[in-house]
């Protein structure tokens, strides 16, 4: 646990955010949404991740060995991980793996689809917290709840 004020040193908690960038781009606004919301309690490491004008082509930065390596640098700093997990993505399945290995607290947030499931390895993980939801106030609420859980707050103006 960190003990952090969540609400009174927004720069004390580091946060991974993942989400699908070669996976596809079609839900980018909503990782756009949950990075602006993710800011009021911490730095968001990833903050590229919700950048709409980024393609799924994901190479307008360094080489993939540089974007691997910076990434992993990231993932191991930081305190949590948010990942928004509808879209299929192999790189957001290896992050995820990853901060399981590293013991790190991780959401993942999962739009229920018809005639799709999420893959078992996330759903199925106790490394993983998995919720569902279908709009981004619900998404919000998850959250919150989970970074208050994941950090113990001290003293009035926490969360
Ligand atoms: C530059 C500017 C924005 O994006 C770039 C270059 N590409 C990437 N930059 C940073 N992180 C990346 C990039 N491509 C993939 N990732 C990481 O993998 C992110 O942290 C995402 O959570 C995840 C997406 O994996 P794919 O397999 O969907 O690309």
């Amino acid at each position: 646990m960190k003990n952090i004020n969540v609400s009174n040193d927004n720069q004390s908690l580091k946060i991974y955010f993942a989400g699908a960038i070669r996976g596809g781009r079609s839900d980018a606004l909503l990782y756009h949404e949950m990075i602006k919301f993710l800011r009021d309690f911490g730095q968001v490491l990833t903050e590229h991740v919700g950048d709409t004008g980024l393609t799924e082509d994901g190479d307008d930065g360094p080489n993939d060995r540089a974007i691997h390596d910076r990434d992993i640098a990231w993932l191991k700093a930081c305190d949590l991980i948010v990942a928004e997990v509808t879209l299929p993505s192999l790189g957001v399945g290896y992050e995820l793996g990853l901060a399981c290995a590293l013991g790190k607290p991780v959401l993942s947030l999962y739009r229920p689809q018809t005639g799709k499931r999420l893959s078992a390895m996330i759903a199925g993980s106790d490394g993983i917290i998995t919720a569902e939801y279908s709009n981004i106030d619900q998404a919000k609420k998850i959250i919150r709840q989970f970074i208050v859980n994941s950090c113990k707050p001290f003293g009035p103006g926490t969360v």
